[in-house]
């Protein structure tokens, strides 16, 4: 301890004694803060057989704006489940890290003009003295940071891992490029068709690259989603990412007059020898392979479409088409997958000069190229079933193709007189199914009848493609890999892990292709790990995506310098009980994390497969913020942090803080927008807390809204907050003289003999109605926080306490200046005690002081969570609705615990009811306990 800590205690208890009628929240969360980083109030201890509950926010990158008072939505709640577990007895694990690799972090750098290595230390350290000001519970002996060696070595080493079980591999493809951060992005990382970073338009760049195959766990991402509790919406996401679908792949054979086109022979998987129907096996014909999901409409399949990237292209062009074809090839570049997949887009397209036969109906049929189909699905070409496919429909109308119709509504419906495709209507028209309806059953029927004829076969088809890994970055876990010209790619042997991210001056992306490690030769330079021959390391880092994908294990064992986690503490802790993120993760760190965790138990590493139990996103924090109107394509977008990506704001710009000086207010267009450094209207928890207080923030971030809604930042809000907090200071040091610490030992040991002389015990009231009625209403306070707290229902929580706050105020009013009675005296010394250990997961340095004010020593945190008195809580009386045929008729008053069968007798017997039943038959008679009786008559 060092003396100005020292010095600064003594100041705060010499204080005490002036501050007794002043809520002096500066002085006391101060104090208190100290007290218990002395203590080390909050070291998670992982022995002793308490059950254990493991709370998790999203793993943040401390950027340089710090946290704002948006962030405190996650990061409060999370702490308060935390401390009220550990009050119910559990025993907790509330850890704090940081996500410091990858390219949030290293753009800031790069704008900053600083090496990340010595910038995100800084931030961080600015992250943990916030989170601590805000009275955060976190074990910081339990810190980690993913861009310290002891950190990434074992990120390398799961990478090992993967590439051990066939999981990791290079592979050369187009990938998606950012041109303004240069690098490689994974799909998960192009949102909207843009870097999910910066906002650019990503490019397409064909460059080797390394690839995680999360596809090989495809169905089992899917099968997960249904064994975990998770916001229904997140677990659609993923399913449709994922996108499971099942259909068919089809052969047509090209036409061999289009194959004479061919310039060069280029072996290609999809160029398969196929046998021509019922011409024996000698003859074979090239084929173009698609995938479909309605092979049920192959009679309609009146022509083919090629991904303009498809390889057959070149083969197939005759030679007066190649020039329009390499033309519009040309162009397909330039647009995005997104702007190509757009239904509304005018469809366009080339014809090759070739032609395929239609497998079912043997017609010859040409074949187009056109950007609406995409390479990276499927097989990269469609049959086109224009009858019956929206987009085909379209492309056909527009190119004068012939249009077959294969499900008829009625007879005599044409082809001519359709506006548009039908889908899932009508009975098939054609071919051998003639007659089937247009359901599942006839495409399972189909499918099988293509595999008896070999045309065709059951194949189930991913939207999910292979996880993109490299970057083309220096600040990210170098990859593990040495490039020998005799023995390929070599693993760096795990006795040499870390491979050591190097110092650098110049860490900016080159734009090469290549990483800057790529110029640093005492890097590059070392030998083969097999015959000690000169080779390469690989240059590319790992995204950051890497990283989190398993940090939450380290939280279990974070120091642990010879393996990532003992299994023994990962079988303790694991899986989280409560995830709690933005829902903007949801196809990105919370697919990868699942897929690793799904390879560390295959492994044999984890025993479960599923990381996150509990997931909940918090509702995000918007700012009234100024900008002016502008036209739309200098519009903002704004910056996607970790809170969530929004949409662009189409016809409005943000005012920069110099632009707010030269820009006249009347000009001013205020809107609600997101909370962020990039919109300039960020409130940090810093100028609050030294407002308010933290415990004022604490509360203003639980009441405010329910904890997954939006919310917009109200200064009236945590003013609000804060006259709260007041008031229960002024009201709860009021009351202290009264409290009898003898009295309540003494309900605590034998409750049974205080009720009998003084009437507060168990189950007596009758003569002392108010004390009844108030201590029935904290046993309720008490029941409702805890309910609220398990469910992340902060605000009516804070709500419920504002209630016992007033029936307090309201009895104390009626106290009249006299001092309470006996009785009264005990029922206050019972709410004296219990407030500060129910506030005290809420506003903990209030709930700390109160308990010190009481004589008691250590802290609330160590407190046993108060319970209910289930008859203290009971209701005297009830209130039930009588209704008939769900119309309200009468209420009736009852006692509590009254029988549904004695309600049911009384709503039967009530006047009102009863002349309602006149001359009507009873059917049937709903009794919701203690609420309502419904009779339904006809
Ligand atoms: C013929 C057909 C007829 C189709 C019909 C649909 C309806 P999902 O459900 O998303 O898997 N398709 C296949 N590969 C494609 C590609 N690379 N680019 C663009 N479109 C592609 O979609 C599968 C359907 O999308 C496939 O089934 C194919 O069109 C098209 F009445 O084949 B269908």
């Amino acid at each position: 301890m060092t003396m100005s800590e020292d010095s600064n205690e003594t100041a705060a208890q010499s204080h005490d004694s002036r501050s007794e009628n002043r809520y002096d929240f500066q002085e006391i969360e101060h104090k208190w803060q100290h007290r218990w980083r002395k203590a080390q109030l909050f070291r998670t201890n992982s022995t002793g057989n308490r059950p254990k509950f493991y709370a998790l926010s999203f793993f943040p990158y401390p950027s340089g704006a710090g946290i704002s008072v948006g962030h405190c939505r996650n990061y409060v709640p999370v702490d308060v489940s935390c401390r009220f577990k550990t009050m119910q007895g559990f025993n907790v694990l509330n850890p704090m890290g940081w996500d410091a690799f990858g390219q949030p972090a290293e753009n800031e750098a790069i704008k900053q003009g600083r090496n990340p290595q010595e910038m995100v230390p800084e931030y961080a350290a600015n992250y943990r003295r916030q989170l601590t000001l805000v009275g955060n519970s976190y074990d910081w002996a339990r810190e980690i940071n993913s861009s310290m060696p002891d950190y990434y070595r074992w990120t390398q080493w799961f990478f090992l891992l993967l590439y051990k079980r066939g999981l990791a591999y290079r592979s050369n493809t187009a990938i998606n490029w950012c041109p303004t951060c240069k690098t490689g992005l994974a799909n998960e990382e192009v949102v909207g068709g843009r870097c999910w970073r910066c906002r650019t338009a990503v490019e397409k760049r064909p460059m080797p690259q390394w690839y995680f195959k999360i596809t090989e766990y495809a169905d089992r991402l899917i099968g997960g989603l249904d064994t975990i509790q998770w916001p229904e919406g997140i677990k659609q996401q993923q399913r449709e990412w994922v996108g499971r679908s099942e259909g068919a792949e089809v052969e047509f054979p090209i036409r061999q007059s289009a194959i004479g086109n061919r310039q060069s022979v280029i072996p290609n998987p999809n160029l398969v020898p196929h046998s021509t129907q019922g011409s024996g096996a000698d003859i074979t014909t090239p084929t173009i392979r698609v995938f479909t999901t309605r092979p049920d409409t192959l009679w309609g399949a009146t022509f083919m479409v090629l991904a303009p990237e498809h390889s057959l292209v070149d083969a197939i062009t005759s030679p007066e088409q190649r020039e329009a074809v390499e033309e519009y090839r040309k162009r397909a570049q330039q647009a995005t997958e997104i702007e190509r997949q757009s239904v509304d887009r005018t469809k366009t397209g080339i014809f090759t000069g070739a032609y395929a036969t239609n497998p079912v109906t043997g017609e010859a049929i040409p074949i187009w190229i056109a950007d609406y189909v995409l390479m990276g699905y499927g097989t990269g070409a469609i049959m086109a079933v224009p009858a019956h496919d929206q987009r085909d429909f379209e492309f056909a109308r527009k190119f004068d193709i012939p249009i077959v119709l294969v499900y008829k509504q009625a007879e005599d419906e044409t082809p001519e007189a359709m506006t548009q495709a039908t889908a899932d209507t009508g009975a098939m028209a054609v071919g051998p199914f003639a007659g089937q309806p247009n359901n599942k059953e006839t495409v399972r029927k189909v499918i099988a009848w293509l595999e008896e004829g070999s045309t065709g076969r059951g194949v189930v088809n991913y939207r999910l493609r292979d996880w993109l890994i490299s970057r083309q970055r220096y600040w990210g876990a170098p990859i593990p890999i040495i490039h020998c010209d005799e023995h390929g790619e070599v693993p760096v042997p795990e006795d040499q892990l870390p491979v050591r991210l190097p110092a650098v001056e110049q860490y900016q992306p080159t734009g090469t292709g290549e990483s800057p490690l790529a110029g640093i030769p005492e890097f590059v330079n070392t030998a083969c790990p097999i015959c000690g021959k000169p080779a390469r390391r690989e240059t590319d880092t790992m995204g950051g995506f890497a990283c989190s994908s398993w940090y939450f294990l380290r939280f279990a064992d974070p120091h642990n310098a010879d393996a990532p986690f003992t299994p023994e503490s990962a079988e303790y802790w694991l899986p989280v009980d409560q995830y709690v993120g933005g829902a903007e993760h949801a196809v990105m760190h919370l697919l990868y994390a699942r897929f690793w965790t799904k390879v560390m138990h295959d492994a044999g590493l984890v025993t479960f497969d599923e990381p996150f139990q509990k997931l909940r996103n918090q509702g995000m924090l918007l700012a009234y913020t100024p900008g002016r109107a502008v036209a739309k394509s200098d519009a903002d977008a704004s910056e996607g942090d970790e809170t969530g990506g929004d949409d662009p704001i189409e016809d409005w710009k943000v005012l920069r803080a110099d632009e707010r000086k030269t820009v006249p207010e009347s000009e001013w267009v205020w809107r609600w927008v997101k909370m962020s450094k990039s919109m300039g209207n960020v409130i940090t928890p810093d100028e609050i807390a030294l407002r308010y207080g933290a415990d004022s923030l604490r509360l203003y971030t639980l009441f405010v809204a329910p904890f997954e809604e939006t919310v917009q930042w109200q200064d009236k809000g945590i003013e609000g907050t804060h006259r709260f907090a007041n008031r229960v200071w002024r009201l709860w040091n009021e009351m202290r003289p009264y409290y009898l610490p003898e009295w309540r030992e003494a309900m605590q040991g034998d409750g049974e003999n205080l009720a009998v002389t003084d009437g507060i015990g168990a189950g007596s009231a009758a003569p002392f109605p108010e004390v009844r009625k108030l201590r029935r209403k904290l046993h309720q306070t008490i029941r409702k926080v805890t309910e609220d707290i398990e469910n992340f229902r902060g605000n009516t929580c804070v709500a419920a306490l504002m209630e016992l706050t007033n029936e307090l105020s309201a009895f104390r009013n009626g106290l009249g200046g006299n001092a309470p009675s006996p009785s009264q005296a005990v029922l206050l010394s019972e709410i004296i005690e219990t407030l500060p250990l129910l506030l005290s997961p809420i506003t903990p340095h209030l709930a700390d002081e109160f308990w010190e004010r009481l004589g008691k020593e250590g802290f609330t945190f160590h407190q046993s969570w108060p319970e209910v008195d289930e008859q203290a809580a009971a209701e005297d009386a009830v209130t039930i609705v009588l209704q008939v045929n769900g119309k309200l008729r009468d209420r009736l008053l009852v006692p509590a615990g009254t029988s549904d069968a004695e309600v049911e007798e009384l709503a039967m017997t009530n006047a009102k009811v009863q002349a309602d039943l006149v001359g009507k038959q009873l059917r049937k008679v709903i009794v919701v306990s203690g609420r309502l009786v419904n009779l339904v008559v006809g």
